[in-house]
């Protein structure tokens, strides 16, 4: 038996986001600690992560770029005219801003996150980058299957879901968010999806331990906005990031590490952490293209293309459903 969640009174006056502090707690309470990445994208994580996609060590955000500037011609070629292109959690518009000079016969964008605010500004800027192009925002939660605006019901689908953001799941997890995209985007439908490679242990190393700290900031933000937001008092000088290639499991872990024995309080909750005990903050998965092939026809898709980098760090499949 668990104990009860802490009531609100006995939280700072604020408005606290339950389902955060929920996962939190439970998290915390788990014999492996562990929080959710998707947490990591306050204000300050998601600057953090812009920053560290233009890191030297951070390879995949500018490899899957070049891959999109040099076969997007070849890309578009495939994709049947008039299609309305679905994209999965579009946060920023960089992505989709390489491939849509390409697209000429498109009919319409229309770009999916949980962010309204973000979705609109988004969508509003690129209407006018590409005056010709329809943009129909649909404010919604990817990892489940999303109704699209009606009058896109004749038109061909393509989705799109660059940055090799399926790493984030459980292998399991992926193939059931690839089943969902199905549903959402129907028969006959075309993927376009950005998955990074397995590769070399120090380059995959390197690139979620960066010498400029990025990484470890962008880690150790995770507890600032816990404290902030959830009324807790992590010492962030009292954790440590750490990060690194699994080759046994195919994915990258990251982990906040107590460098001493202490006792954290969140919302009125205590957790003890030994010294050297660990809070699992990430996975990150890498797939060979065969790897990435078989989990994709799992969940209903074929195979058609793939398109890689001329150091295999990273791929773009288009798959069909
Ligand atoms: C946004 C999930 C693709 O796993 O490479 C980068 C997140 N974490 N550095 C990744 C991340 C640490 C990133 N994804």
């Amino acid at each position: 038996m668990t104990a009860p969640l802490p009531h609100l009174e006995q939280t700072p006056a604020r408005i606290i986001d339950r389902s955060f502090l929920q996962d939190v707690v439970a998290g915390l309470r788990a014999p492996q600690k562990h929080l959710s990445a998707k947490y990591f994208y306050d204000r300050r994580g998601s600057d953090l992560f812009e920053q560290i996609t233009r890191l030297p060590e951070y390879y995949p955000t500018r490899t899957e770029l070049a891959i999109l500037d040099s076969y997007g011609p070849e890309i578009a070629a495939g994709l049947p005219p008039g299609a309305a292109l679905v994209e999965f959690g579009s946060g920023s518009t960089a992505k989709v801003r390489r491939l849509l000079p390409h697209l000429t016969d498109l009919s319409t964008y229309v770009p999916i996150d949980v962010s309204e605010e973000f979705l609109r500004s988004e969508a509003e800027e690129l209407g006018r980058d590409f005056p010709r192009l329809r943009v129909e925002p649909v404010a919604a939660d990817f990892t489940k299957p999303v109704t699209l605006p009606d009058d896109l019901r004749d038109a061909p689908k393509v989705g799109f879901f660059p940055g090799s953001t399926i790493g984030n799941f459980e292998p399991e997890i992926a193939a059931a968010l690839l089943g969902s995209f199905a549903r959402t985007l129907g028969a006959g439908a075309t993927l376009i999806v950005g998955i990074d490679l397995v590769k070399d242990k120090a380059v995959l190393d390197a690139a979620y331990d960066d010498a400029a700290g990025v990484t470890a900031a962008f880690n150790l933000n995770l507890l600032a906005r816990i404290n902030r937001e959830l009324g807790a008092d992590f010492d962030l000088d009292a954790f440590a990031h750490q990060a690194f290639f699994d080759e046994n499991l195919g994915r990258i872990e990251m982990h906040l590490v107590s460098r001493r024995s202490q006792l954290v309080t969140v919302a009125g909750v205590p957790f003890h952490f030994a010294s050297g005990e660990t809070i699992h903050t990430e996975n990150s998965y890498k797939y060979t293209v065969p790897g990435f092939r078989a989990l994709a026809r799992g969940a209903g898709w074929e195979h058609a293309r793939v398109w890689t980098d001329p150091d295999a760090l990273f791929s773009v499949h288009a798959l069909t459903a």
